[in-house]
């Protein structure tokens, strides 16, 4: 058993047993009313779910096991002291709950590039018998199905395996995935986009590092950014539609591969992770439109109250939870004026943010005006050189295992039964409704 695991563990046994004693002892607990628009408006609000990893503040923003990301940016483990954390830390951070040492995420970089050889051959086949055209999470996501045929859970609960024991395999199968996805991107990311000359991993780097690498962005400038970008993606507490229908998916004990595949499919609409590529296209169609890359404030204005007179959304803006500008936002802008203060596209965000949440808050209806993280993340990846839109949800993606699937391995260990809500007819919330 790996250091890793063993700490697993030793955490997760005393873990679950407490979880079992608050079952017993407080089960019967009310913990809050639901309203009948609560649940006809997403379920908003509604406590349903235990997720360890991360909670989200209305005002604050995420917090990762209680740390929030300035003060992870502080205290995670990094390659050079002026650089950014290692994405490998947050993920021991996530699974153990404790802020690991230097040596452990050299560990677990190791360890990750070490499995991202075990990818079978027939994975690249399934990813080569679709068109380039295919969208690049229709590719991502078909592979990490493909993969699924080398599930350690499958194979052991095949063989018979006792219930307390679940979470061992899925830590195993979910190792594999994380290691592989990085490689699996660059694929279809080479393939797409530059004639499939594909780079091989180095085993020296660490995962985020790799991702840029095997991409052909191998600047240190460009590694710099892929370790950002993969902490801040990383989690949003349980609610979101990623972590819950991985968490959801995972409840009828499917293996990590479909679990995690449900989640991608909901991060691939454009309420959620595609709303990043979608900031490019409306940024696109501003910049085509107005006919300049540095349009006026006015000009902005229009172009945002036109953008909701057709009925649309103004991408990378809003929130179910948020009720502030998103620190991951505010991370990435601080960035970007750090590191590349002339950028046009950076330019560009930030005048639309003195723009948008005016316009927005006056429709009178949209509940956080102020944008999220995808407002900024495809304009700095695009600064930096990756300009191709598409690709920006599967990174999305990749970041988002690290959370995701760490909970996973926590509902095994916490032995989270099948989920099985309740639902009712129209007829039912109707009569609800007109009782006293
Ligand atoms: N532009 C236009 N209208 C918006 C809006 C936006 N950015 N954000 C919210 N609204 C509208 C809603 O569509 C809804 O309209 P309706 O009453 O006519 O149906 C109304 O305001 C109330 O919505 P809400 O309660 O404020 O938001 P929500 O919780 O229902 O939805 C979200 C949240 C993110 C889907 C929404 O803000 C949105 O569509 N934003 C744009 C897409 C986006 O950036 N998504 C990424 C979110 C972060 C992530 O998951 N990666």
């Amino acid at each position: 058993m790996d250091q890793v695991k063993q700490r697993l563990k030793e955490v997760g046994e005393s873990k679950s047993e407490q979880l079992k004693e608050l079952v017993r002892e407080h089960g019967d607990k009310v913990l809050q009313e639901v309203t009948i628009g609560q649940v006809l408006s997403g379920m908003k609000g509604v406590v349903a779910l235990l997720t360890d990893t991360s909670k989200l503040d209305p005002s604050e923003g995420i917090r990762f096991r209680g740390y929030s990301i300035p003060e992870l940016r502080a205290k995670l483990p990094k390659i050079r002291e002026d650089g950014e954390p290692l994405p490998e830390g947050l993920f021991y951070l996530m699974l153990i709950g404790e802020i690991p040492d230097k040596a452990t995420v050299d560990f677990i970089s190791q360890e990750w590039a070490r499995r991202a050889q075990g990818i079978p051959d027939h994975v690249f086949k399934v990813i080569d018998s679709l068109p380039i055209t295919a969208h690049p999470m229709i590719q991502f996501n078909t592979a990490i199905l493909a993969m699924s045929t080398e599930s350690h859970f499958r194979r052991a609960y095949m063989a018979g395996m006792d219930k307390k024991d679940y979470w061992g395999p899925m830590y195993e199968g979910v190792m594999d995935l994380i290691s592989r996805l990085p490689v699996i991107t660059a694929y279809i990311y080479r393939r797409c986009f530059h004639g499939q000359k594909h780079i091989k991993p180095d085993p020296s780097l660490d995962w985020a590092g790799n991702i840029a690498h095997m991409m052909g962005h191998s600047s240190e400038e460009a590694k710099r950014l892929m370790r950002l970008y993969m902490v801040l993606h990383a989690d949003h507490e349980g609610g979101n539609v990623s972590a819950h229908a991985t968490h959801l998916v995972g409840t009828a004990l499917s293996n990590p591969y479909y679990s995690f595949s449900a989640g991608m499919n909901g991060l691939a609409g454009p309420l959620h992770g595609m709303a990043n590529q979608e900031v490019m296209h409306w940024l696109e169609k501003l910049i085509k439109e107005i006919g300049t890359e540095t349009p006026s404030v006015d000009q902005i204005k229009e172009y945002a109250i036109a953008t909701l007179e057709q009925g649309r959304v103004i991408p990378g803006y809003g929130h179910a939870v948020l009720r502030k500008t998103d620190p991951r936002f505010s991370e990435q802008l601080n960035f970007a004026k750090k590191y590349i203060p002339d950028a046009p596209l950076i330019q560009l965000v930030s005048k639309i943010y003195e723009v948008v949440p005016d316009v927005l808050a006056s429709t009178g209806k949209v509940k956080n005006p102020w944008p999220n993280v995808d407002a900024i993340s495809g304009s700095l990846l695009s600064s930096y050189g990756i300009k191709e839109f598409p690709i920006y949800t599967v990174l999305f993606g990749v970041s988002r295992s690290l959370g995701v699937l760490t909970s996973l391995i926590w509902d095994r260990i916490y032995g989270m039964p099948l989920e099985r809500p309740s639902s009712q007819t129209f007829d039912w919330f109707e009569e609800q409704g007109k009782q006293k």
